[in-house]
């Protein structure tokens, strides 16, 4: 017995310290230690011997279970250490891997110019006004004292979306709506999308984005417009700027003017942006309309005005050297970039 004793725990010994995983260390411990196992069966046995013997035959079983045991537990550990060992490398980071750049949004060449004017002239006291670009031919034609048969009122200039609701094709309706419920003084612009049904090209798109400006005040001269637009062109295009009015018509100011700055590549002397001629038109201006002014509530007797309007394009184009409208729309990353 003392024999079969020893050669149980030999080969468990030798079992236990070979190459093997937790679920074969388990099922050498039921095999040996277990209720149905070769030691238990050993000690079943134990009945048959002498009472001289047993004792002794006895603590040795004992012995062997607790070096058996011991060989267990042992090897249990040493498998854990080599089961976090192997985690350890399988996860390995490397925390001195430089880090992947996040990108960072980017504000469109067009919002960057609004956000310049819109600077400039809340400087000058003035504050934004917005309205629906889904617009009532009200206030885009009649209260502009733009007549039914003029020709911006052409279906085919205009997208009509019913007989009397169209996309604004130009941002003025918002200072219509301004004035019939604001009371002057009145010092507001009114930057935003305007539609026109233009076909697509270099120069036209049927969407685009107009800045306008209004002021009502009583004495409110020509004058006072010419001042406020040459503080303007200096702070946009610097302060060498120079501004000059050429005559104009618009159905909603009289008189009117189409408004040019000095080249501010050339200085006036002529180059390419301002195909030889020293100044580049920027912007169309007057002095309100009484009739606009009477519709809009407004008594002209009293009170006068002057109102002004520009391409937010045209603008950021000249600005930017951007040579193509159509750049502002196709979400170009590479274009967006390089402002
Ligand atoms: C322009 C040119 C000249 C303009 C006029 C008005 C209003 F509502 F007061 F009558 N708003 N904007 C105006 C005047 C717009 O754009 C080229």
């Amino acid at each position: 017995m003392k024999e079969t004793l020893n050669r149980i725990k030999a080969e468990a010994l030798e079992q236990i310290s070979s190459d093997i995983d937790d679920a074969s260390l388990e099922a050498l411990r039921v095999k040996y230690l277990g209720k149905k196992g070769e030691l238990t069966a050993v000690l079943r046995g134990m009945g048959q011997l002498s009472p001289e013997e047993r004792p002794i035959v006895g603590q040795i079983a004992n012995e062997v279970r607790a070096e058996i045991e011991a060989a267990i537990t042992a090897k249990k550990q040493e498998l854990s250490v080599k089961a976090l060992e192997n985690k350890l490398i399988a996860e390995k980071l490397d925390v001195t891997v430089p880090g992947t750049k996040k990108k960072v949004g980017h504000r469109h060449p067009l919002t960057l110019v609004q956000r310049d004017l819109e600077d400039i002239f809340m400087g000058m006291g003035f504050s934004i006004a917005e309205g629906p670009e889904v617009e009532y031919d009200y206030y885009n034609f009649k209260a502009l004292n733009i007549p039914e048969n003029h020709p911006a009122r052409d279906t085919q200039d205009t997208f009509y979306i019913t007989e009397n609701i169209l996309l604004r094709s130009q941002t003025s309706p918002v200072q219509a709506r301004t004035m019939e419920v604001q009371k002057p003084p009145i010092r507001i612009i009114s930057p935003g999308r305007v539609y026109r049904s233009d076909a697509m090209d270099a120069t036209h798109s049927p969407l685009f984005h107009q800045m306008e400006g209004l002021v009502v005040d009583e004495g409110i001269t020509m004058g006072d417009l010419k001042g406020m637009l040459e503080t303007f062109a200096k702070a946009e295009f610097g302060e060498d700027t120079r501004i000059r009015f050429r005559p104009h018509h618009f159905p909603f100011t009289e008189p009117s003017a189409e408004v040019d700055i000095s080249c501010f590549a050339c200085g006036g002397k002529g180059c390419r942006l301002c195909k030889g001629e020293g100044w580049i038109e920027i912007l169309g201006a007057g002095m309100v309309h009484p009739n606009v002014l009477s519709m809009c509530g407004i008594d002209p007797e009293k009170y006068s005005g002057f109102a002004f309007g520009l391409g937010l394009e045209r603008v950021t184009m000249l600005k930017y050297h951007i040579d193509d409208i159509r750049m502002f729309y196709e979400n170009d990353i590479r274009f967006i970039e390089q402002f």
